[in-house]
C-alpha cells in the first residue's frame, strides 16, 4: 500500500532529478540549436568547404548554423590556380548542400595577399606585372567568380586583410607588398565596384583580424581601419559592412570589441563577426602547430573560455541592430585551424562545451 511517507519521498525524488537536470542546463538547452536561439537578432554561421564531412559533421551544422562559409574553396589560389584555369568543383558541391538544406553561403574571399596565386602579380620575362595587367586579371577574376555565384550567396568578403600588423594607427598601414604594391590602394575600392557590378545585390565586406584592437583607446589596427573604411566611403566603394574576424583568446580585450562595434555603426555600416574562436590556450591571436593526442590544457581554461564567449555574446545582443551575423571559424575543435587549441563550441567529438551552455544561455535569456 501507498502511504503518506512513500508520496512525500516519491514527490522529493522527482524534485531533486528536475533539479539536478535543469542546472546541467546543456542536457536542456543543446535540444535547440544556436542558430533557433539567436533567431530574430543575427545570423549564426560556421566555416568549411563540408568535403569529407561525417553525416553527423553535417547534421551538425544543419542544425546550428543559419549560414555557411566556404573555409578555403572559394579563395583566389583554389578557385583560380592558373591565368586559364578556373577549379569549382569543392564551392559548387558545397553550394549546392546548402541550397538542399536550406543553409546561406557567405562568399570568402576575393582580394587577399594570401592563398593567391603568384601568377596574378607576374609579367613577361620574369618581370612584376603592371599595373594594368594584374588589374584587368582582377577584374576578370572577380567577374568570373562573383557571377558564378550570383544571387547564390548572401555576399562576399571583397578585400580580405589589407591592413598590416603593428601600426600605431596613425596611417591606413596597408600591408607593402601583394596587390598594394603592384596595384596601390585603390585596389580595393576597384574591387568593390567590380563586385557589385556583378551582383548588385550582394552585400559586400571588408574584412579584417584584430581591427578591434585599439577601439577604446582609438589607435593602432583599429584606428587603421576606420581611416581605411573612410577612405573607401569616401571614394564611392559599394561597401556593406565590416568583418571582425574574431580569432580571440582567453585575455582578449572585451571593451575593445563592443566599441569597435560601435565605431564602425557609426560609418553607417553593418558589422558582422566572421571567423569566430577563443583560443583555451594561448595568448596571442594566431595557431599553435597541429597537436594530437596532447591533452594538457587544464579543465578550468574551458570554463574561462565559457565566460569569454558569455560576454562577447553580451555585447553581440545589445548590438543585434547592427550586427548582420556571427560566425564561427569551423564547427568543432578537430574542425579548426586552431585545432589544439580547442577554440570551439564542440568538442573533437562534436559534444557541445561549457562554451556551448554559455553562448545558448545568453541567446535564451
Ligand atoms: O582556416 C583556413 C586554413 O585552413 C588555411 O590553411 C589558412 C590559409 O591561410 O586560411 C585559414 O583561414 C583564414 C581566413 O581565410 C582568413 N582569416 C584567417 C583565417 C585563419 O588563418
Amino acid at each position: 500500500m501507498i502511504n503518506r511517507k512513500m508520496i512525500l519521498s516519491l514527490i522529493a525524488c522527482a524534485l531533486f532529478t528536475v533539479t539536478a537536470y535543469c542546472q546541467n542546463n546543456s542536457a536542456v538547452d543543446s535540444l535547440k540549436g544556436l542558430k533557433e536561439v539567436y533567431a530574430g537578432k543575427f545570423l549564426i554561421g560556421t566555416a568549411g568547404d563540408l568535403k569529407g564531412y561525417s553525416d553527423a559533421e553535417l547534421a551538425n551544422i544543419k542544425k546550428n548554423y543559419d549560414i555557411l562559409t566556404p573555409e578555403n574553396c572559394m579563395k583566389p589560389q583554389p578557385t583560380h590556380p592558373t591565368e586559364d584555369t578556373y577549379s569549382f568543383d569543392t564551392p559548387d558541391a558545397m553550394v549546392k548542400w546548402c541550397q538542399q538544406n536550406g543553409v546561406k553561403v557567405w562568399g570568402h574571399t576575393l582580394v587577399w595577399h594570401s592563398q593567391t596565386g603568384r601568377w596574378f602579380f607576374q609579367g613577361a620575362d620574369g618581370q612584376p606585372a603592371t599595373r594594368e595587367l594584374a588589374l584587368e586579371r582582377l577584374k576578370k577574376h572577380i567577374f568570373t567568380v562573383v557571377g558564378r555565384y550570383k544571387g547564390q550567396v548572401r555576399g562576399w568578403d571583397v578585400v580580405n586583410e589589407s591592413i598590416a600588423d603593428s601600426g600605431a594607427g596613425k596611417t591606413e598601414n596597408l600591408r607593402k607588398f601583394s596587390w598594394y604594391k603592384t596595384v596601390g590602394p585603390d585596389v580595393l575600392t576597384m574591387a568593390f565596384k567590380w563586385a557589385h557590378e556583378t551582383d548588385p545585390n550582394a552585400m559586400l565586406f571588408y574584412n579584417d583580424y584584430n581591427i578591434e584592437q585599439g577601439a577604446v583607446e582609438n589607435n593602432g589596427k583599429h584606428a587603421s581601419s576606420m581611416i581605411l573604411l573612410k577612405r573607401l566611403i569616401a571614394e564611392g566603394a559599394p561597401i556593406s559592412g565590416v568583418g571582425i574576424q574574431g580569432h580571440w583568446h582567453l585575455d582578449t580585450n572585451i571593451g575593445d570589441v563592443e566599441k569597435a562595434i560601435t565605431d564602425y555603426a557609426s560609418l553607417g555600416l553593418k558589422v558582422s563577426i566572421t571567423e569566430l574562436d577563443v583560443t583555451a590556450t594561448g595568448s596571442n591571436s594566431g595557431a599553435f602547430g597541429v597537436r594530437t593526442g596532447d591533452r594538457t590544457i587544464p579543465k578550468e581554461n574551458y570554463l574561462k573560455q565559457a565566460e569569454v564567449y558569455r560576454q562577447l555574446f553580451e555585447i553581440f545582443k545589445r548590438h543585434a541592430d547592427v550586427i548582420d551575423r556571427v560566425t564561427f571559424w569551423g564547427i568543432s575543435d578537430n574542425r579548426s585551424w586552431r585545432r589544439g587549441q580547442d577554440a570551439l563550441l564542440f568538442d573533437g567529438k562534436l559534444q557541445p562545451k561549457p562554451a556551448f551552455n554559455a553562448v545558448i544561455e545568453v541567446g535564451s535569456k
